[in-house]
This record gives C-alpha cells, sequence and structure tokens, in this order.
C-alpha cells in the first residue's frame, strides 16, 4: 500500500474521497485498492491508502463519501477527428448498397466531402457543431481528448480546425491535445501533385501552426489511399525541425510499414494497426511507442483482419483504445463503448481496457503526469456506479459515471 507523508498543509479547497475501491492503474491488475481514501489538494492527489491510514493532518478536511465505488484517473481519448462540419450519412447508404469505403474515397467523396463541408463553415460555425461531440465525451468522464486537424487541407483552413480545437479546450474543463493531419489526404488542388502538396504541409503548414502554438503533435496517414512512406517520412522530419512529437495512422488497410518509421522518429503512438507485420511491433517495443487501437473504425468498416494483439502483449508493447471519432470511418463518440468493442472484437481484457483509456491513452499523448492514482499525478479523476471494473465492459447504454473532478475541481 503506498502512502506519503504530505509535504503541504491542508487548504481550503482540499477535499477527502473515502470508502472508494481505487484503481491505480500502476499495474495489469489495475492495483485495486479497497476501502481506500484519496486526498486531493491544488489540483493534484496529495495523498493515496487505505482509509484507516489517512493521516492525522488530513482528517479534517471536507469529506465525500464514495460509498464504495470505483474511483479511477478520468478517461483520455487519445485519437478523434471531432471537429468536422457536414454529414455523412448519405455514404453510409451507399456502403449498405454496396460501396467499399475506399470506392467512396477514390470517387472524391470519403474525406474530400467532409474537407469541403468544412472549408466552407465559417470558424464559428464549425465550433458550434463540433462543442457537443467534445461535450458527449466529458459526460462519459473523459478529461483530456486529442482532436486532429485534417478536413482543412489548407494553411487558412488546416489552422481554422486547429483554432477551433484550441477555442474547446478554453471553453470545456476537459483538456485537449491538437494534432496536425495535413496530411490526411490530398486536396482536389494538388491532384496527382502528391509531393507538391507534401511541399505546403512542411514548409508552410507546419511552420505556420507551430509558430501560432496551434499544435502539440504531428500526424500523417500512411497508406495506400493516403501518403506514401516516403512522404510521411518528410513530415516527420519537418514536425522535428519545429520541435513537434509525431504519431502515425499505420496499417489500417494495408502494411505500409509506417510504423517502423514512427519509431526511428521517436514517435508517440502507431494508431489503428491491424495489418501491423513483425517487424513493425519490433520496432514499437524498442521504440517504447504506444499502440492505439480504434475498434469503431473496425466495426464501421466491418474490417475482419485483428490487430495483432497477442504479439503487441507478447512484445510489451502498451495498448491504447480510443474512438477514432470521425464522419466517415468512426461516427461515434462513446468511449465506454470503446472498451466494450475492445474485449468483444479484439479479445483484450477488461484490465486492458482500462489501462488503454487511461495511463496508456495519456502516453499515447506525451503525458505522464494523468491516468494513474498515484500522489503528484493530476488530480483528473471519476467515480463509477460500477461494482466491478470489468462492469463497464460488458455492459453499455447506461452511462455509469458518478462524479468528474478536473484538476481537482466537480464537473
Ligand atoms: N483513418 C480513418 O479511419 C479516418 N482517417 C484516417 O486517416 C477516416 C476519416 C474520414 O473518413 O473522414
Ligand atoms: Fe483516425
Amino acid at each position: 500500500m503506498p502512502s506519503s507523508i504530505p509535504v503541504t498543509t491542508p487548504e481550503q479547497n482540499a477535499f477527502v474521497i473515502h470508502s472508494i475501491t481505487a484503481a491505480r492503474m500502476n499495474a495489469a491488475d489495475l492495483g485495486l485498492l479497497t476501502q481506500a481514501s484519496v486526498v486531493i489538494e491544488h489540483g493534484k492527489i496529495a495523498w493515496l491508502g487505505t482509509s484507516s491510514a489517512l493521516p492525522e493532518a488530513y482528517q479534517g478536511l471536507p469529506q465525500i463519501n464514495g460509498e464504495g465505488k470505483l474511483l479511477t484517473p478520468a478517461l483520455t481519448d487519445c485519437h478523434t477527428h471531432l471537429v468536422w462540419a457536414g454529414s455523412r450519412a448519405g455514404e453510409f447508404r451507399q456502403r449498405l448498397h454496396g460501396a467499399s469505403y475506399q470506392e467512396i474515397a477514390e470517387a472524391g467523396g470519403g474525406i474530400l466531402a467532409t474537407v469541403k463541408a468544412t472549408r466552407e463553415a465559417s470558424e464559428s460555425e464549425l465550433f458550434a457543431q463540433s462543442l457537443p461531440r467534445a461535450k458527449a465525451l466529458l459526460g462519459q468522464g473523459v478529461a483530456h481528448i486529442e482532436i486532429k486537424s485534417g478536413y482543412g487541407l489548407s494553411l487558412k483552413d488546416e489552422l481554422k480546425q486547429l483554432r477551433v480545437a484550441r477555442r474547446i479546450g478554453n471553453e470545456l474543463p476537459l483538456k485537449v491535445s491538437t494534432t496536425l493531419l495535413a496530411a490526411h489526404a490530398l486536396p482536389p488542388e494538388f491532384k496527382d501533385n502528391a509531393d507538391g502538396y507534401i511541399d505546403l504541409v512542411c514548409n508552410e503548414i507546419i511552420p505556420a501552426a507551430a509558430a501560432e502554438n496551434l499544435v502539440d503533435a504531428v500526424d500523417v496517414f500512411c497508406e495506400n489511399i493516403g501518403f506514401s512512406r516516403a512522404q510521411s517520412e518528410r513530415v516527420f522530419q519537418a514536425a522535428s525541425a519545429n520541435g513537434l512529437p509525431v504519431k502515425i495512422h499505420a496499417e489500417q488497410l494495408s502494411d505500409q510499414d509506417g510504423t517502423a518509421l514512427m519509431a526511428e522518429y521517436h514517435g508517440l503512438s502507431a494508431d489503428h494497426l491491424e495489418y501491423l507485420s513483425e517487424k513493425g511491433i519490433a520496432a514499437m517495443a524498442k521504440s517504447g511507442a504506444v499502440a492505439v487501437l480504434l475498434p469503431g473504425a473496425f466495426y464501421f468498416l466491418r474490417e475482419t483482419k485483428l490487430p495483432p494483439v497477442q504479439a503487441l502483449r507478447d512484445a510489451g508493447v502498451p495498448i491504447a483504445i480510443a474512438t477514432d471519432a470521425n464522419p466517415g470511418s468512426s461516427p461515434l463518440l462513446q468511449l465506454p463503448l470503446m472498451m466494450h468493442m475492445a474485449c468483444a472484437f479484439f479479445r483484450l481484457t477488461p484490465e486492458e481496457a482500462w489501462l488503454g483509456v487511461t495511463r496508456n491513452g495519456a502516453r499515447a499523448l506525451g503525458e505522464h503526469n494523468q491516468g494513474q492514482l498515484a500522489v503528484g499525478q493530476r488530480a483528473d479523476i471519476a467515480l463509477w456506479n460500477l461494482t466491478s471494473p470489468e462492469q463497464i465492459c460488458y455492459e453499455f447504454g447506461i452511462n455509469p459515471l458518478a462524479q468528474l473532478w478536473i484538476e481537482g475541481v466537480a464537473v
């Protein structure tokens, strides 16, 4: 049982939650601690241990009765594209009539349909359409979301998307990490000139986004319908030159060796990974990057090839789970449902699913001060109406969140 001597004196904004089962996320079994108490102070976890061992200095603080509920770190959704305009419901209908995702993309629909709508939307319209999506995640206990650009595909419109993402983080209590995904698709004005577009991304869009402090990481869609490994590498070089960490959409529809490239650039994560090879797994294991699995896209695209979960496990690669919220391949905003699907489709254990949306989700965003219940971590914590951790993976449709605190403030 961990305990620590308090280093600060308790203040008015400090409180204790007692009678909880704490899932510390410090071990493969989640490090459950029953009849526990946690002390929150200055927006951080100041103490955690069994209730009977609560230090005297904290005993006079306001007390919240956790009534035996499960307390976990708040959730992180480490891969979303939730700033977009318009709807692709018509494409869903086309797919029901037999068209594939690739065929729709090649015919100028798909991502480019959303690019058109996103370009046409003003910044305030884009914000108004996107805000409810972030609110939906917040209401499920998500305290940190990543938001990618990639539906602007021009200097002006990529920056517009990133500004909207930053504004969501400023207006809601949750934290937003922004990722520039200008290399998501080829815009119509660069048709047949992918290298010319990559020049624009590297020479103008990345430096401008970095200069305006609009971006926390850079991503590329490395795929036969996206960008080649060589083009992805040029984007990574520009990201590195601008001091930005990289991530990659890799091996989603085919194996392009993008994961190994990301590892060479010491990237944060490789995401999707259904077609990941042994070579890619070994590269990830060596680099320490996070494998982000996206069961929503697997489900919605009716993919049949499973990501190599057992090989990732055997290699000790940390696994995260996210929604991939986007209008084309994962039109959903339900992170607990992704925990269920990760278990049902990918055979993750409930413990792996929890680690995937807490500790490992945070790591995929380069965050080490959140995602665990431990002294010194940000007090982004969630109390759940759950009798056991696996219940959230088993049953869906009822929101089990009892209370969320972000930096120690009740939401
Ligand atoms: N992979 C995906 O699944 C999404 N983007 C990507 O690179 C799909 C985005 C869309 O269809 O709008
Ligand atoms: Fe994605």
